[in-house]
């Protein structure tokens, strides 16, 4: 599925064209992914329906009252998911719809908890952990490890404001080295704005999870968790999640005061935030729509409370014009992760225009799509969208913000979450953490990878090689060509890592290992005298400029100094014989 600029642009010549090939296709694949397919009107509740267009703005139009699960420009095709009037309106407008009976059957399907499953997790999805099990888990987590971790309640979710007995508090998990003074760059991460989307409040659990068990083992890590701070709100609707995991595929809050009492009720917090608010034509004002943008900007608890918390935790670094960019300094990554279609989106979702900040956010979110292997582009090229989470973080503070659509559907199954998203996303998490010092600028310097040390321990006095490689072409150019330069310098810091101002960091050259940096991937090594370090543990922080003077993210290693070995009694009395015989 390709979901780009480009196809877009190629809509009107090839339609046509790829209609007739893609439909030949589906009927003569045997592995295609939507069978069988039907011409008739449905019979279920709610169906699965391709809905085919024959141009483009006809998405736009659509994505203003149901959201879009699937969008194929090239084929010519949405993937939506209709209750009978939908469906009705879809043929009204002019699209051809078919029916995708097998989806619809399995989405009716009642659930069921595989043998031996725990009542933590969701029924038949053993993986995902539920609300109660999440929740167990980050209280856990702070009370494993009290110095690194800490639950915040942020708020309450709707069902909470009515009664408190009822709903659910938003928390979120802090993580930092809390004996490490700050301020610190922060990543936050937010989860379940759409509660049907199984795999991102897990994959941000699994996240911190890797992080709490690895400190102190893995140096990035360490770092990372001394030097920054991560902020994760795994529920941001933790009511209509609860709805969600019976197999509904409940995506607003649960307002009841919006098509009360039915299964449609409640607001898309994904359309309820302050920025540009009912600005684009990306939302709905019907109650019962999908994307209903409730009465006013940012009417809903939860959207109040991330928006008040993310103000708490970022500066505001933008001005208050459309056209105002955020420094090339500015600090702080925002992700909100949904599901699904392999994406990796930036703002805007209401404005055609790139951001002020366009060419830096564009390329962080190239680099986060080479990890995760997923289309880099920005939102509203998928379709329009208003009154949005990444609209809000960037247009409101300035920050750098991401919708990542993990995967491959709604309910994506155990197997390919832990085969696939889970590594594929830690791998483009991790990064974050990293680039949240300075986010407009470390993207577009080289990685520094495969940092290691001749000898992880050595005697004090002992010297030892580091070697590193500086890579400046890791990008995702599915979709555009992201420049990269030659490597001009590597450089290693001991102990003391190059952002801190209260001691001079002193920065260590690292020489080509070739000769000469002029390649845009060099692998370079220094030298390290070890003699008068303190014995325990150092830390190596190495990084690498390019030509353009970028420099890019730390990667950091471990060394061990130990105690000179005392000398064996013979070599006191035969020195001429020599040490270590
Ligand atoms: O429609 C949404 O809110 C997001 N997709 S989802 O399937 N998770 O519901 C996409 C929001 C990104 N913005 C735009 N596409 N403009
Ligand atoms: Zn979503």
């Amino acid at each position: 599925m390709l979901r780009t600029k480009f196809v877009f642009k190629l809509v009107p010549i090839g339609l046509a064209i790829t209609m007739v090939l893609v439909l030949v296709a589906v009927a003569l694949s045997p592995t295609a992914a939507v069978s069988p397919l039907q011409s008739e009107p449905p019979s279920w509740e709610y169906q699965v329906v391709r809905a085919y267009f024959d141009d483009p703005a006809m998405v736009a139009a659509l994505a203003a009252w149901i959201e879009p699960w699937e969008v194929n420009y090239e084929a010519g095709y949405v993937v939506v998911g209709v209750t009978p009037g939908d469906y009705k309106l879809l043929t009204t407008l002019g699209f051809r719809v078919e029916v995708d009976s097998g989806l619809s059957a399995a989405l009716n399907q009642p659930r069921q908890a595989l043998p031996g499953q725990g009542g933590d997790t969701i029924p038949g999805f053993p993986c995902y952990r539920t609300v109660e099990g999440t929740f167990t888990a980050l209280q856990d987590m702070a009370s494993t490890y009290p110095q690194l971790a800490s639950v915040v309640d942020i708020g309450d979710s709707w069902e909470k404001t009515q009664d408190s007995s009822q709903g659910y508090d938003l928390l979120v998990l802090v993580l930092s080295n809390q004996n490490v003074p700050g301020p610190k760059p922060k990543l936050f991460i937010s989860s379940s704005v759409h509660p049907r989307e199984y795999a991102p409040p897990e994959l941000s659990t699994r996240f911190a999870e890797y992080l709490l068990q690895n400190y102190g083992q893995d140096a990035d890590v360490t770092w990372l968790l001394d030097y920054n701070e991560i902020h994760l709100l795994t529920f941001a609707n933790p009511d209509g999640r609860k709805q969600a995991e019976t197999g509904l595929l409940w995506r607003k809050n649960t307002n009841n005061l919006f098509c009360s009492d039915t299964d449609s009720r409640g607001v898309d917090l994904n359309r309820n935030f302050g920025f540009g608010w009912n600005c684009c034509g990306g939302s709905s004002g019907n109650v019962c729509d999908e994307t209903y943008r409730g009465p006013s900007a940012a009417s809903e608890p939860e959207t109040q409370a991330i928006q008040a918390y993310m103000r708490s935790i970022f500066p505001d670094q933008r001005g208050d014009s459309i056209n105002d960019p955020a420094p090339a300094e500015a600090t702080g990554i925002y992700l909100d992760t949904h599901s699904f279609s392999k994406l990796v989106l930036w703002p805007w979702g209401g404005y055609n225009s790139p951001t002020p900040n366009g060419e830096a956010i564009q390329t962080l979110g190239r680099k986060f799509a080479y990890f995760n292997g997923y289309t880099p582009q920005q939102a509203i090229d998928l379709y329009p969208t208003d009154g949005t989470t990444l609209d809000f973080g960037y247009g409101d503070l300035g920050v750098p913000s991401y919708t990542f659509e993990l995967g491959t559907w709604f309910f994506q199954d155990c197997q390919y979450f832990e085969g696939i998203v889970l590594p594929d996303n830690l791998a483009a998490y991790l990064y974050a953490a990293k680039a949240a010092r300075t986010p407009y600028l470390t993207p577009a310097g080289p990685d520094a990878l495969d940092v290691v040390l001749s000898s992880a321990t050595v005697s004090v006095g002992t010297p030892v090689t580091l070697t590193a490689t500086l890579d400046d072409t890791r990008f995702n150019n599915s979709n555009g060509a992201e420049p990269f330069e030659n490597i001009a310098a590597a450089e290693y810091y001991l102990d003391v890592p190059p952002w801190i101002t209260a001691t001079v960091p002193i920065s260590l050259p690292m020489a080509p290992v070739d000769g000469s940096f002029d390649q845009p991937v060099e692998v370079a090594a220094a030298t390290i005298d070890t003699t008068g370090l303190p014995l325990g543990r150092h830390i190596l922080f190495v990084r690498g400029r390019d030509a353009a003077g970028n420099w890019g993210a730390v990667s950091a290693v471990f060394l061990w100094i130990e105690e000179e070995p005392a000398p064996a009694l013979y070599q006191m009395y035969f020195p001429w014989i020599g040490a270590g015989e």
